[in-house]
């Protein structure tokens, strides 16, 4: 059986999201695709062997021939069309962030909860990339002890001029809120913002770097190094420290370059470099999965999670005092996977 999706928002994501599923994946074609820039999408839709153009994300979801949705537009539109999806009983890839409120969040909960089954994925690719799995097994096995603390850095070589401090927490940072939360099976209970000394590299508007730290729920701690005109290059580091050893992420590079009296490797460019396998491993997982009526990896609860910290984040940027987190409380139909 084939999977006929849709794609809502043919943006960077969006576009890279298509090639995967047109050209790597298996038992998938996209079928529709829509952008609020109907040029842009009908372009896209006119490399595609054979897509229909919906004229908004509504028509699209609702349509007899889209089977499963993939949201990839601007944040703010996704909870609409995550809703939109749940009401027509479709499974939905939605990229992070799930919604950019809490009570967004909270109104998709009650959503998928009215229907019954988890029918939203929450793009977290870092829980499909190799090195992040193999921390969190390492950390289960107890070979580290208990984990005390996560120190994750996370660079990119540089941002437009759009891009604020706020969302530097919200669109940067959300991924290692999340990958604190999967490494370390717990909630986020605070978080603190510090502000060090900012690049000269950064628009005069912007708190660059900037570090979180994030009380976790269990006594962990969380720091989250985050800088987005590091120049060099698109660099993520972890490493946990346990009680008595720690695991890191290795550089990423297959092969070690030696001259002119030195050494090196390729630093990626950028996320879609970086994270090309676990995006593929990814998206696959929720093709499958749909394809048998099922929902997997990253729910709207991570989701939901996740942007909760988020917004503790921003007001701890500009308070300046630590922010505690409140969760609801988990609905069973989020209970962690088996
Ligand atoms: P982008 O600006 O390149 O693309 C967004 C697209 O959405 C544009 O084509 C825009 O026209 C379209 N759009 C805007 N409003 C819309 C609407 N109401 N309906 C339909 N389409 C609409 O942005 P991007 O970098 O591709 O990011 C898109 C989403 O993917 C964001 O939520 C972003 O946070 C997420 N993202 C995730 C990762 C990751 O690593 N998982 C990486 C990049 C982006
Ligand atoms: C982008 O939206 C992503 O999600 C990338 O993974 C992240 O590294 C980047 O900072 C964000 O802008």
């Amino acid at each position: 059986m084939t999977l006929d999706v849709g794609v809502i928002g043919v943006g960077m994501i969006g576009q890279d999201h298509i090639r995967r599923l047109t050209h790597v994946l298996a038992g998938v074609r996209v079928a529709a695709v829509t952008d609020v820039d109907l040029d842009r999408a009908k372009s896209v839709a006119g490399a595609l062997p054979d897509a229909q153009v919906f004229g908004d994300g509504a028509e699209l979801i609702g349509s007899d021939d889209v089977d499963a949705v993939v949201v990839a537009s601007i944040g703010s539109t996704h909870e609409e069309y995550v809703l939109a999806c749940i009401a027509a009983g479709k499974p939905v890839f939605c990229e992070k962030p799930l919604a950019t409120t809490r009570e967004a969040c909270d109104r998709i909960l009650d959503a998928e909860v009215a229907a019954g089954r988890r029918l939203t994925m929450v793009g977290f690719m870092r829980r499909y990339d190799d090195g992040y799995r193999d921390m969190r097994e390492v950390i289960a096995s107890g070979h580290i002890g208990a984990p005390l603390l996560f120190h994750s850095a996370h660079r990119n070589p540089s941002v437009p001029d759009a891009v604020t401090s706020a969302g530097m927490v919200v669109d940067t940072c959300v991924h290692d809120i999340d990958t604190a939360r999967y490494l370390l099976g717990a909630e986020v209970a605070a978080v603190q913002v510090a502000k060090p000394r900012r690049s000269s590299r950064a628009a005069s508007h912007l708190q660059d770097p900037l570090v979180l730290l994030l009380e976790m729920s269990d006594g962990a701690l969380t720091t989250v190094e985050a800088a987005v005109n590091i120049g060099y290059g698109y660099d993520i580091r972890g490493e946990v420290v346990g009680e008595i050893g720690t695991v890191a992420l290795a550089d990423t590079n297959r092969i070690v370059l030696r001259r002119d009296g030195g050494f090196g490797g390729r630093i990626p460019a950028d996320w879609r470099e970086r994270f090309v396998r676990a995006y593929d491993v990814e998206l696959q997982a929720w093709v499958d999965a749909a394809s048998n009526g099922r929902s997997t990896g990253p729910s709207a609860w991570d989701g939901y999670a996740a942007t909760v910290v988020c917004d503790a984040g921003v007001e701890a940027l500009s308070s300046g005092q630590r922010v505690p987190v409140s969760l609801r409380d988990r609905p069973a139909l989020y209970a962690p996977e088996a």
